[in-house]
C-alpha cells in the first residue's frame, strides 16, 4: 500500500493555493500587430527618427540586392536576403543603446551592418571564410548565428552577468520563427524570466521556415503569446512598419534596463525572397502571396509617412539613393578582391589548447601545403 492509498492520507491538510502567481492579463499581447505609419500617433514621432529609419532602409535594400548579385557572381558562398525585413533589422539597432549587445541570426546581417559594422566584414561567414570578421567586442555584435536559437541562452546569458556585475547592458536577440520551435527558444525565454535578465527577444515571423509554413509550425494564438507561459509580456507588431517596431523595440529595451525583465516581440513580416540563393521559393509559395507583402512593403510605407508630413522631397529620396549606390559600389568593389587567407587557420579559436588530433592534423596540413608549394599568405592564428 501506497502512501496516497492509505484511507485519511491524501490531503490531511487542505491543499495549498493553486492560484497563478502572475496576472497572465497584462502579458497578453497586443490582439492586431501594432501599427503607427498612417495613424495620427505617427505624427508626433521625432522627424529625425523618422528620416534616419529612411536612410537606413533604402541602403539595406540596396545592401540585400548587391550581397544576393555577389552570389551570383560566386563572391558569395550563400546570403540569406532580409528584403521585405529590413523594418525590423533596422528598427533593432536602432533600439539599442552603444553599450548594449545585439545577437543576430545569420539572416539579420542588416542589423549587424545598421549598428555600425563594416559592410564586407559582416558577410564573412557567409563568404565561407571565417565565423565572423569583425570584432564582437568592438560593436557589441555577437557573431551572427547559423545553428537555429542558439543565440537566445547566449544572450541572455550575457544580460545576466551583466546585471550580476552592475552593468548597465540590455541584450538584443533575434530569432525567426522556426527558431521558435527549438529547445534553446525554451530554456532561454524560461531562464530570462526567472532571473529577470535584462533581454529582448525579437522573433521576425517571416511566414516561413524556409519550405515550412508558419500554420505547420505551431499552434500557437501567435508566437508572442509563447511570452505568457514564461511570464514575460508579449507584443505583436507590424513588423513592416518601421516606427512601431522602433517603438516596441525601445519600450521593451527601457523596461528591460529598469530592472523590468524580458519581453518578446512578435514582428509579423514577410519573407519576399526565396530562403536563400541555394532555395526555390515557387515551390511552396504562389506568386499572389508575394505580391500582396509587396504592397505592403516597409520602404514604401515609410516614404508615405515621411511625404505626408513634409519630411521627404524627390531631391532627399534621391540623396539616400545615392549614398546607397556609394555603399553597393564600395561593397561590389571590395568583395571582388581575393582575400588573402591561411589555410593553417583553419585550426585556429578551435580549443584554447589544440588536442593531440588537432596538432596532428595541423601538422599534416602544413606537409601537405609545403609540399604543394604553397606560400604563407596570412599569419598564422593558433
Ligand atoms: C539547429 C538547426 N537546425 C536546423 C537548421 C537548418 N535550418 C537553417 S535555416 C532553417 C529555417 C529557419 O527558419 P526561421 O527560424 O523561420 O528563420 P528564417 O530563415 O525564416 O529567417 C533551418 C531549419 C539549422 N541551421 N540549425
Ligand atoms: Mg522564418
Amino acid at each position: 500500500m501506497t502512501v496516497l492509498e492509505q484511507p485519511g492520507s491524501y490531503h490531511p491538510v487542505p491543499p495549498p493555493s493553486w492560484r497563478p502567481r502572475v496576472d497572465p492579463a497584462p502579458l497578453l499581447p497586443d490582439e492586431e500587430p501594432y501599427r503607427l505609419l498612417g495613424t495620427s500617433a505617427a505624427r508626433t514621432a521625432d522627424p529625425g527618427l523618422l528620416q534616419r529609419l529612411h536612410a537606413e532602409l533604402v541602403r539595406g535594400r540596396r545592401y540585400n540586392t548587391q550581397a544576393t548579385a555577389l552570389t551570383r557572381q560566386g563572391r558569395l558562398a550563400v546570403y540569406p536576403s532580409s528584403t521585405g525585413q529590413e523594418a525590423c533589422q533596422v528598427a533593432a539597432a536602432l533600439a539599442l543603446e552603444e553599450r548594449d549587445w545585439l545577437f543576430p541570426s545569420y539572416r539579420d546581417t542588416l542589423a549587424a551592418v545598421a549598428r555600425g559594422i563594416d559592410p564586407v566584414q559582416a558577410l564573412t561567414l557567409l563568404r565561407g571564410d571565417w565565423h565572423t570578421g569583425y570584432d564582437p567586442y568592438a560593436h557589441r555584435v555577437a557573431p551572427l548565428c547559423t545553428p537555429l536559437a542558439t543565440q537566445l541562452p547566449h544572450a541572455v546569458g550575457l544580460a545576466h552577468a551583466a546585471r550580476l556585475k552592475g552593468d548597465d547592458v540590455v541584450a538584443l536577440a533575434m530569432v525567426g520563427d522556426g527558431g521558435t520551435s527549438e529547445g534553446d527558444f525554451h530554456e532561454a525565454l524560461n531562464f530570462a524570466a526567472v532571473w529577470q535578465a535584462p533581454v529582448v527577444f525579437l522573433v521576425q515571423n517571416n511566414g516561413f521556415a524556409i519550405s515550412v509554413p508558419l500554420a505547420k509550425q505551431t499552434a500557437a494564438p501567435s508566437l508572442a503569446h509563447k511570452a505568457i507561459g514564461y511570464g514575460m509580456p508579449g507584443r505583436l507588431v507590424d513588423g513592416n512598419d518601421a516606427l512601431a517596431v522602433h517603438e516596441v523595440l525601445d519600450q521593451a529595451v527601457r523596461h528591460a534596463r529598469a530592472g523590468g525583465g524580458p519581453t518578446l516581440v512578435e514582428a509579423v513580416t514577410y519573407r519576399i525572397e526565396a530562403h536563400t540563393n541555394a532555395d526555390d521559393a515557387t515551390r511552396y509559395r504562389p506568386e499572389s502571396e508575394v505580391e500582396e507583402w509587396r504592397a505592403h512593403d516597409p520602404i514604401a510605407l515609410l516614404e508615405r509617412e515621411l511625404r505626408d508630413q513634409g519630411l521627404l522631397d524627390d531631391a532627399t529620396a534621391e540623396a539616400a539613393r545615392e549614398a546607397a549606390e556609394r555603399m553597393a559600389a564600395d561593397l561590389r568593389a571590395r568583395m571582388n578582391q581575393d582575400p588573402a587567407l591561411d589555410p593553417m587557420d583553419l585550426f585556429a579559436h578551435v580549443y584554447a589548447e589544440p588536442t593531440r588530433q588537432l596538432r596532428e592534423q595541423a601538422e599534416q596540413l602544413r606537409a601537405e601545403l609545403d609540399a604543394a608549394g604553397h606560400e604563407d599568405e596570412g599569419e598564422g592564428r593558433q
